[in-house]
């Protein structure tokens, strides 16, 4: 089966950050990083500020050399980090195959979406559109059936842009694209390929295997298989969410047994539904209640086999509460929904004493 892969870039992401936030930075060439004067160097720049040829990784002296009237702001990392799990949020609402690449570019792997009627272009489109209207921040996304040619159709439309290559038109994209521009080629790789008259992904696509294999070694077969468009590398998932869940603080504490349970069954729908948004079955219930003191109980429950219903959800979360004692008065209840797994890579075995 052919795979359907995204590859999501934020547009000049700390400085739209920066001129989201203030005002008077819209429409001016900024950048942000380190002083000058204390050898600072660009983290990035506002497209107004890559006009005068300012880049990431300059100093910055130079930068205020080719642009005087450049704003500089400090960067301030955590928050870009905050933005950046939000970003992330809204990707797992459509894939949970996710793999951050750095903090502002993720590849998704959308293959088994059924959005869109499986179109992954239509998709991009409104994933880009959700980032923005949550966010108020711009990406571009490049679409296609492996990471190489997906990472680099996200640059074609850069910003604001979504670029699609299909398996019928990556031979021909291929070979036009730079050595230097191939994953893992760096300077001293193009160099090699250069002294042999390697310029291009075509030059590469018909250069002599063995000949590559005797000056590259190993990376060789990697960097011909991707001239020929092939690149089976999967989305690595390394951060699987780890539980799903919500919860409520009452507007006035509650002591009956009844009215919690109808607060519970609440969140536990909501729950449910997030758990099936991201195809998710998980193995463990956990309920939660914090008293009017403060004092704070949690029980939980772990099925051998996931939880494939909600029915059986329900009798597993009502059994939680009916063991708690309700001694004093509640003042939030929640719960939550853990050992997650993929509904699709989960064999579901019946078990007769479930
Ligand atoms: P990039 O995605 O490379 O750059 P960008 O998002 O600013 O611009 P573009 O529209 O071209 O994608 O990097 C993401 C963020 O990482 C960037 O906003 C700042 C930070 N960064 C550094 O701190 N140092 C660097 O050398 C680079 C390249 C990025
Ligand atoms: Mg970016």
């Amino acid at each position: 089966m052919t795979r359907k892969i995204i590859h999501i870039d934020m547009d000049a992401f700390f400085a739209s950050v920066e001129q989201r936030d203030n005002p008077e930075l819209r429409g001016k060439a900024i950048a942000i990083g380190g002083q000058p004067e204390k050898r600072g160097v660009v983290a990035t720049a506002s497209y107004e500020a890559r006009k005068f040829g300012i880049k990431s990784a300059m100093p910055m002296a130079t930068a205020v050399k080719l642009c005087p009237d450049l704003m500089i702001v400090r960067p301030r990392i955590s928050y870009y980090r905050e933005i950046s799990e939000q970003i992330r949020e809204i990707f797992s609402r459509f894939t949970q195959y996710i793999e951050p690449l750095s903090i502002d570019e993720a590849y998704l792997d959308v293959s088994k979406s059924e959005d869109f009627q499986g179109s992954a272009t239509l998709l991009a489109q409104h994933i880009l559109q959700t980032i923005h209207e949550e966010t108020q921040l711009t990406a571009s996304a490049g679409v296609s059936y492996c990471k190489f040619l997906a990472k680099y159709a996200s640059n074609i439309n850069k910003p604001n842009g979504v670029f699609t290559i299909t398996p019928a038109q990556a031979l021909e994209i291929i070979g036009k694209i730079p050595v230097e521009k191939f994953h893992g080629i760096g300077p001293a790789t193009q160099k090699k390929l250069n002294q042999m008259g390697i310029f291009t992904g075509k030059d590469l696509r018909h250069s002599d295997l063995r000949e590559l294999q005797k000056r590259l070694g190993k990376s060789a077969n990697f960097f011909h298989d991707l001239a020929n468009g092939k690149d089976n590398r999967e989305i690595r998932i390394d951060r699987i969410r780890k539980s799903i869940g919500n919860e409520t603080t009452f507007s006035k504490d509650i002591s009956d047994y009844q009215q919690l349970w109808q607060q519970l069954e609440i969140l536990l729908e909501q729950s449910w539904q997030s758990l099936m948004k991201k195809n998710l079955f998980a193995s463990t219930i956990t309920i939660k209640i914090k008293y009017h003191d403060f004092t704070l109980r949690t029980k939980s429950y772990t099925q051998s086999s996931p939880i494939i219903s909600l029915a059986s959800a329900s009798i597993i979360t009502e059994s939680l509460l009916k063991q708690q004692t309700l001694t004093k008065p509640v003042r939030l209840i929640g719960i939550t929904f853990s050992h997650l797994s993929s509904k699709y890579r989960t064999p579901i075995q019946l078990r007769l004493f479930d």
